[in-house]
This record gives structure tokens, C-alpha cells and sequence, in this order.
């Protein structure tokens, strides 16, 4: 088994680098970011709640992401591959020690945080580039500058959390897509 979180600021490659992930060690991957959107699309109750907080660059409660990632769990779907790759997930400390039970009572742990480092001019390129093309309501500037603030405020915090159990692994995330996937292949193939 193979469980890995993907960390790192919006629009530092989580999605990107996860894909490639997924294929070659064979996990399951969690993205709280797709479901949230899926919901979004679907017009389900959740997605009219998360939206409220997707558009401002907020993070959606954690008691309701819990709830989710809870049951995506549960759905078993991870049983047929090797391990769960959590992508966008946990962003708030609560997150993470809610992750770390739900884990613990399945038996099983995260083995590491692939933290994607990239400098924020760089990010906010990335999305707003990216903000031309996907439609994502909250790919524009005042909404990306606002979900920067939201990850130093909230979720930067949890690289010291991960540091302190010996878990994160900095990956340099500013370079072509196929050599950041080299360096995090490096570091997670000496676990
Ligand atoms: P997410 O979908 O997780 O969005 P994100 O953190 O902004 O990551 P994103 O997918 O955009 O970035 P990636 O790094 O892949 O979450 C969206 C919202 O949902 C959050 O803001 C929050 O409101 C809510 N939410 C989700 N999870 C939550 C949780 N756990 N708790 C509470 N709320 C939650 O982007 C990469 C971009 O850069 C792509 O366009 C890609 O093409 C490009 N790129 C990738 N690698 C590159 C490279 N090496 N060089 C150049 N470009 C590259």
C-alpha cells in the first residue's frame, strides 16, 4: 500500500502531477476539488453550499469535507489499486487529524506529503492561464489572490505538521511537468 497526500498552493500541479501518479504506481486518486465541482454541476445540495465558498477563494467547512472524503472512502473503489493518492486534501490541521483517524481505523497511515513548491507569480500565471480555457469560476485574479491568502493562512501550516512526523518531501514544482514527476518519483521510490 501506497498512500501519498499531494500539498502545495493552487495551481502548483497537484492535479497535474497526480494524474501521472495514478498510472504509474496504481492508486486510487481523491480529489475534494473534482467532488466539490461534480456536485457544483450536478446541482446537488452540497455543490449549491460549496459553491458559496469556491467563489470567494474560501475553503469549504471542514466538517462538511470530512463527511466526504469519509465516504468516498467507504465507497471502496480504492480496494482494486495499490494505495490513495489525496489530492487537495487536507487543508486545515483538523483535516489532516481527521484524515490520520479515518486512516488509523481502516488499518492503515499516510507514507508521504509530496509538497510541490512553486514562487506565487508563477501560480497565479498558471491558474489565470489556465482560468482562459477550464470556465472555473474562481480561475480569475481577485479569486486566485483571495485562495492564495487561504493557503498561507490555512493550509500552509500543515507542511510544518507533516515535517514534524518526518513525511513531507519539498518537490521544486517550477520546471517541465515530466521532470517534476522524475523528482517525485525519486523521492518516493527511496521510501
Ligand atoms: P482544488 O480543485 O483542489 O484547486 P486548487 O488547490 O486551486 O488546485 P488546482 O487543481 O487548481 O491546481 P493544480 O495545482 O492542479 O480546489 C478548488 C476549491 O475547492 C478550493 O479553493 C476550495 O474552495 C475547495 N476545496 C477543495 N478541497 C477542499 C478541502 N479539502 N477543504 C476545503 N475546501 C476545499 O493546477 C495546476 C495548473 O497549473 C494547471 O492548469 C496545469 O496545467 C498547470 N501546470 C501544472 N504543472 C505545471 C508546470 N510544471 N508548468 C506549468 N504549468 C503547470
Amino acid at each position: 500500500m501506497l498512500n501519498i497526500v499531494i500539498f502545495g498552493a493552487p495551481g502548483s500541479g497537484k492535479g497535474t502531477q497526480s494524474d501521472k501518479l495514478i498510472e504509474h504506481y496504481n492508486l486510487f486518486h481523491i480529489s475534494t476539488g473534482d467532488v466539490l465541482r461534480d456536485n457544483i454541476k450536478r446541482g446537488t445540495e452540497l455543490g449549491k453550499i460549496a459553491k458559496g465558498f469556491i467563489d470567494q477563494g474560501q475553503l469549504v467547512p471542514d466538517e462538511l469535507i470530512i463527511d466526504i472524503l469519509a465516504q468516498v472512502l467507504d465507497e471502496n473503489k480504492a480496494n482494486a489499486s495499490d494505495g490513495v493518492i489525496f489530492d487537495g486534501f487536507p487543508r486545515t490541521i483538523p483535516q489532516a487529524e481527521a484524515l490520520e483517524q479515518l486512516l488509523a481505523d481502516r488499518g492503515t497511515k499516510i507514507d508521504a506529503v509530496v509538497g510541490l513548491e512553486v514562487p506565487e507569480d508563477e501560480l497565479i500565471k498558471r491558474i489565470l492561464l489556465r482560468g482562459q480555457m477550464s470556465g472555473r469560476s474562481d480561475d480569475n485574479e481577485e479569486t486566485a489572490r483571495k485562495r492564495l491568502d487561504t493557503y498561507h493562512n490555512q493550509t500552509s501550516p500543515l507542511k510544518a505538521y507533516y515535517e514534524q512526523q518526518g513525511k513531507y518531501r519539498a518537490i521544486n514544482g517550477l520546471g517541465s511537468i515530466d521532470d517534476i514527476f522524475e523528482l517525485i518519483k525519486d523521492s518516493l521510490d527511496s521510501l
